[in-house]
């Protein structure tokens, strides 16, 4: 049992010792960071998005669009009276992440497209969306994903992705 309880502890260090090395370099490994855009700058800054957390297990709005480029201030408030989470990424990653958060509820994890709201109060995120396509916000607290809270970004594609294809059926200059 003993040698069990090391080996466990072992494993949970690993996972949240790879959470933590991949919070420190944006871009790469096919991270969610890679996928679904990156930490933005407050300087860059186009509008503000207020979202709000409730123990209804709902983030709303719940559904929202942002154009490809553009960099988010995120206001997240957590209405309820238990703790929530706004998590950007993929539907896979977020899938994978949840699964780990149940086999160790008491994960630490803190990387810049994860947001941790006690009740009653507002955190804020900045997020540059580079890439065009479906974005995924969940909580992945156990049980509150499973009930549904979850939420979708749509990034639109930015105007000049359609020029720049026509161009090429030209002549060689
Ligand atoms: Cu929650």
């Amino acid at each position: 049992m003993k040698k069990l309880n090391i080996a466990i502890t072992l494993i949970a260090s690993l996972l949240v010792g790879a959470a933590m090395a991949s919070g420190n370099h944006a871009g790469g490994h096919g991270h969610d960071e890679a996928t679904v855009g990156e930490a933005g700058k407050a300087a860059d800054v186009a509008r503000t998005v207020e979202v709000q957390m409730l123990d209804t297990m709902r983030f709303t709005p719940a559904s929202f669009a942002v154009k490809q480029g553009e960099t988010i201030k995120f206001v997240v408030k957590n209405s309820g009276k238990v703790n929530h989470e706004f998590v950007l990424g993929t539907k896979k990653d977020l899938d994978a992440h949840y699964a780990l958060m149940k086999k160790f509820p008491e994960m630490e994890h803190a990387d810049a497209n994860m947001l941790s709201v006690a009740p009653g109060q507002t955190g804020e995120m900045i997020w540059k969306f580079s890439k065009a396509g479906p974005v995924n916000v969940a909580c992945l607290h156990p049980g509150h994903y499973d009930a549904g809270m979850k939420a979708s970004i749509q990034v639109t594609a930015a105007k000049g992705t359609a020029k720049a294809v026509k161009k090429e059926d030209g002549h060689a200059h």
